[in-house]
C-alpha cells in the first residue's frame, strides 16, 4: 500500500468517515480462551506451517512458524545484509547488480510459492522488486535467493510476481507506465501517446528454475496493481487489476480516481504463445541484468541482456480483454476452482464477482462496450457473476479457504469478512488491529487450500505492543477458521512492511531443507578445501588469501607482508561437514560487512588497509567454546615495504634480534 493508502484517505474522507471512527472498539478482548492452547508450540516442536513473508521497503523475505509466529529467518533478497555478507562478499555482489550498476536496496511486496498442478511444491518461492524493476527466485532448500532477473520496458514492478499454476510462467507487469526503454526524451505531457504499461511473461525452467523474459505484452498507459494466474478451468488466462485508466500523469490521487469504473484484465497467454509461433512477436533492443547464483562455485554471475520479444495485442486479436471493475481496483484474486475473479476496488462499495463462463461467452458473443485504447471492453453485466453487498470499506485482497467461502480484508474498517463464494452473502466479521494490507490462508492461492488459518498483515498497530518510538512494529495476526466464527489467536510483530505472504505446510519444506555444501562439489576457484590448501599469493597490488576455518582456528592466522596500497581478498572456506557450524569472518577497520560462512563454502572478503599497522582478524559466530580463540593477526607495512609474504597458524617463531620496529 504504501503511497497508496494516501487516496484510501482522501477517499475516507470524501465519505465523511474518520479512521478513528471505524477502530474497533472492544480491542483484544475478543480472544477465544483457548488461544493459548492452539498456538502454543512447545519446545522442541516444530510448526505446521512456514510462512514467506515479503518486507516491503526492507527488500527481504522473513520466514516464520505457524501457529507459533516464531520467526525463523531473514532472506536477503534485494537489500544487502551485513548480517551475513549478502551484497559485501565478492561472491554475491553480482547479483545486485543492474543496468543502472549495484543497487543496494530494493522494495519487495509479494511473494509466489512455486506450483505444480495447482498445488505447492515447495521448491521456489519469487518475490518482486517494486522499485528497480526485478524479479528474484528464493531456493526453498537453501533458503538463498539464486536468481534475480531485471525487466526492461517497465517502471516499477509492483503487479508482480505471479505464477501459473504449473509454474509455467512468473508474470510481472508495470506500475508506473513509460516510454519504451528506448523511447528517448519525451515530454511527459504525452503520456497517452508515448507512455506504455509492459506486462513480462518470463518463462521458468522446470527442473533449474532458471529465469527468462519469454515476451512482453505492450498494452495502453495505464497502471497494474495485483494479478492472479487462470487455474483449472480458467488455466492458460491471466487477470491483472489496473487503475489510473483516466491515464493522469500527475495528482494521481485525484485524477486516477475520477472514473466510476477501472480494469480487470483478461489475458489469453496461451493465445499469446500461439502468436509468437506464428511470428508474430517483435524483438526490440533492451538492456537488463541476468544474476544467477551457482552453487558449485559458491559465487553469482552477472550478465547483460540487450533485446526482449515483445508482442503488440493491436496485432495480435482476441488477446486481451478489458472487464469493467469498480473503482480503483487492488487485489485481483481466483478462487481455488477457476471459475471466480474476485476484483476489490478499494473506493468501491462492493465486490464484484467475475464468471470465467460468463468471460467466455462474453467473448464469443462480442458482448462489448467499446474500446479502450482499441482494446475490447467487455460489458460489466455480461462478465459478472454478482456483487458482495456492503462487504466492509477499502477491500484489498481476498483468500480463500477451500470450503466455498473468500476471506477479504478491508484496510479502512479494519476487519477481515468472510463471504460465500456462491451466494455472496457475507458470513462473518473480525476485527483486526488495525488496518490489514494482505492476508495469507496456508494454501490460499492454490486449487487446495488448507483453511485452517488466516493472517492478517496489519499496516498499523498503534497501541498493540509497547512503544519503540516514532516507529512501531507492523504485525501479522493469526485466526483460527476452522469453524464457523473466524477467532482471533495471536499478534506477532514483524520486520519491514509485510505486503503479501505465502504460508505452506512444513511437510513439503522441511525435508529437503540443505544441511552442508559437500566440500568435495566446492568448485569455488579459489576454495582452499583443507589446511594444507591454503596459502597468500601476490598479483601486483591484489593478494589472495586462501584460508581455511575450522572449529577454532583460521588458516593462516598470522600473515606479514601486506602493504599499503594492497587490495587483499580474504577466501575463507568454511572446512566444517556438520549441520549449523558456520564460522563468520571480520577485519578490523574494514569498509566492508563481516561474511558468514556455511560448511563447505567459500566467500570472500576485500579489504583495503589504509594504516600500517596490526590488525586483528576474528570469527563472529559463535562456533565452539574456543570460538573466542578464533582470531588472528595480519601485518600491514609501508608501501614499498620488503618485508616478505609470510603466513602461518601455530607457528611461533623466537624473537630476532634483528628484527626492528618500522616507524610509520
Ligand atoms: Cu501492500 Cu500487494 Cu503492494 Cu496490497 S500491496 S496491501
Ligand atoms: Cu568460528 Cu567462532
Amino acid at each position: 500500500m504504501q503511497l497508496r493508502s494516501l487516496s484510501i484517505f482522501a477517499a475516507v474522507a470524501a465519505l465523511g468517515i474518520s479512521l478513528t471512527g471505524c477502530k474497533p472498539k472492544d480491542a483484544g478482548s475478543a480472544i477465544a480462551s483457548d488461544a493459548a492452547e492452539k498456538v502454543y508450540v512447545a519446545p522442541g516442536k516444530h510448526d505446521e506451517f512456514y510462512n514467506f513473508l515479503s518486507g516491503g521497503f526492507n527488500g527481504q523475505m522473513s520466514v516464520y512458524g505457524i501457529p507459533s509466529g516464531r520467526m525463523l529467518k531473514i532472506i536477503p533478497v534485494f537489500s544487502v545484509f551485513p548480517e551475513n555478507g549478502w551484497g559485501y562478499s565478492e561472491e554475491t555482489k553480482p547479483m545486485l547488480n543492474t543496468s543502472h550498476g549495484f543497487i543496494p536496496w530494493d522494495d519487495l511486496h509479494h511473494i509466489s510459492l512455486s506450483q505444480t498442478k495447482g498445488e505447492h511444491d515447495g521448491r521456489w518461492a519469487f518475490g518482486n522488486a517494486n522499485n528497480t524493476p526485478r524479479v528474484a527466485r528464493i531456493s526453498l532448500s537453501t533458503f538463498r535467493t539464486e536468481e534475480i532477473l531485471e525487466l526492461p520496458n517497465s517502471g516499477g514492478n509492483h503487479s508482480s510476481p505471479f505464477i501459473t499454476e504449473n509454474t509455467e510462467y512468473v508474470v510481472a507487469s508495470t506500475r508506473f507506465s513509460v516510454p519504451p526503454d528506448n523511447q528517448g526524451d519525451v515530454p511527459i505531457s504525452t503520456f497517452k501517446k508515448n507512455f506504455k504499461g509492459y506486462i513480462s511473461f518470463i518463462s521458468v525452467e522446470p527442473k533449474t528454475g532458471r529465469l527468462s523474459i519469454k515476451f512482453q505484452l505492450k498494452m495502453p498507459g495505464i497502471s497494474f496493481d495485483l494479478a492472479r494466474a487462470g487455474k483449472g478451468k480458467s488455466h492458460g488466462w491471466f487477470f491483472f487489476s489496473c487503475y489510473n485508466t483516466e491515464q493522469a500523469s500527475t495528482l494521481l490521487e485525484v485524477n486516477a480516481s475520477q472514473k466510476d469504473k477501472d480494469f480487470i484484465l483478461a489475458v489469453n497467454w496461451k493465445k499469446a504463445e500461439e502468436y509468437l509461433k506464428q511470428g508474430k512477436g517483435k524483438i526490440v533492443p533492451a538492456k537488463y541484468a541476468h544474476n544467477v547464483y551457482d552453487e558449485s562455485t559458491h559465487s553469482a554471475n552477472s550478465t547483460i541482456i540487450n533485446e526482449v520479444m515483445t508482442l503488440d495485442p493491436k496485432e495480435c486479436p482476441d488477446l486481451v480483454y478489458f472487464m469493467p471493475c469498480p473503482k480503483s481496483p487492488h487485489g485481483c484474486d481466483v478462487d481455488p476452482t477457476g471459475e471466480f475473479i474476485v476484483g476489490s476496488g478499494k473506493l468501491a462499495a462492493v465486490i464484484p464477482v467475475f464468471s470465467f463462463d460468463k468471460i467466455l461467452k462474453a467473448i464469443a458473443s462480442k458482448s462489448y462496450d467499446g474500446n479502450f485504447d482499441g482494446i475490447p471492453v467487455l460489458k460489466y453485466e455480461s462478465v459478472l457473476y454478482g456483487e458482495v453487498q456492503k462487504p466492509g470499506l477499502g477491500p484489498l485482497h481476498t483468500e480463500f479457504d477451500g470450503r466455498g467461502n473468500a476471506i477479504t480484508s478491508f484496510f479502512v474498517s479494519s476487519e477481515l469478512v468472510k463471504w460465500n463464494i456462491k451466494d455472496l452473502k457475507v458470513l462473518d466479521r473480525v476485527p483486526t488491529y488495525y488496518s490489514p494490507g494482505h492476508l495469507s490462508i496456508p494454501g490460499g492461492p492454490t486449487s487446495k487450500p488448507h483453511g485452517k488459518y488466516v493472517i492478517a498483515y496489519n499496516k498499523i498497530t498503534k497501541d498493540r505492543y509497547l512503544p519503540t518510538g516514532p516507529e512501531l512494529a507492523q504485525s501479522a495476526q493469526l485466526y483460527d477458521i476452522s469453524g464457523d466464527k473466524m477467532k482471533l489467536l495471536l499478534d506477532f510483530p514483524t520486520v519491514g512492511e509485510p505486503h503479501y505472504a505465502e504460508a505452506i505446510p512444513a511437510a513439503l519444506i522441511e525435508k529437503n531443507s540443505k544441511k552442508i555444501f559437500k566440500i568435495e562439489d566446492n568448485h569455488h576457484k579459489y576454495a582452499a578445501k583443507g589446511e594444507k590448501e591454503a596459502k597468500v599469493v601476490r598479483e601486483g597490488n591484489k593478494v589472495h588469501v586462501y584460508m581455511t576455518a575450522i572449529r577454532s582456528h583460521f588458516t593462516p592466522d598470522n600473515i606479514e607482508g601486506i602493504r599499503l596500497g594492497d587490495e587483499v581478498y580474504f577466501h575463507l572456506t568454511n572446512l566444517e561437514q556438520d549441520w549449523d557450524v558456520p564460522h563468520g569472518f571480520a577485519v578490523k577497520g574494514s569498509n566492508n560487512a563481516e561474511i558468514l560462512i556455511m560448511p563447505g563454502e567459500t566467500q570472500t572478503l576485500k579489504w583495503v588497509p589504509d594504516r600500517v599497522g596490526i590488525v586483528p582478524i576474528y570469527c563472529t559466530d559463535f562456533c565452539s567454546a574456543l570460538h573466542q580463540e578464533m582470531q588472528g593477526y595480519v601485518r600491514v607495512s609501508p608501501a614499498g615495504s620488503t618485508v616478505p609474504l609470510t603466513f602461518s597458524t601455530g607457528k611461533v617463531n623466537p624473537p630476532d634480534p634483528a628484527d626492528k620496529v618500522v616507524k610509520k
